[in-house]
């Protein structure tokens, strides 16, 4: 089964993480909310990974992916086969 584990490294006055969210909840897909901004524990993990602070940052399985329109993209193609929220 596609059940990837889905992060979203986001702060919540962002606009472009706004987007994001608001599909996340359209959809009802699980995502693991990490705010950068309050959680400097998942600050340092973006930032060392990525090399980047920018967010929305959406980890697929622990693999990034920035831009928030593709990862509204992503979400839409493969909303049937994610987990939702119960
Ligand atoms: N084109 C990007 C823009 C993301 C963006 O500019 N995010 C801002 C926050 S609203 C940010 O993280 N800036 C800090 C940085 O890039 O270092 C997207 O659509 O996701």
């Amino acid at each position: 089964m596609f059940s990837p584990k889905l992060e979203l490294f986001k702060f919540d006055a962002c606009p472009f993480c706004v987007f994001v969210m608001d599909k996340i909840d359209d959809l009802n897909i699980l995502v693991e909310m990490k705010d950068i901004q309050r959680d400097s524990e998942s600050y340092k993990r973006l930032v060392s990974d990525t090399g980047k602070r920018t967010v929305p940052c959406l980890y697929i399985d622990n693999k990034p992916m920035f831009e928030s329109s593709d990862i509204v993209a992503w979400l839409i193609e493969n909303s049937d086969k994610l987990e939702k929220n119960s």
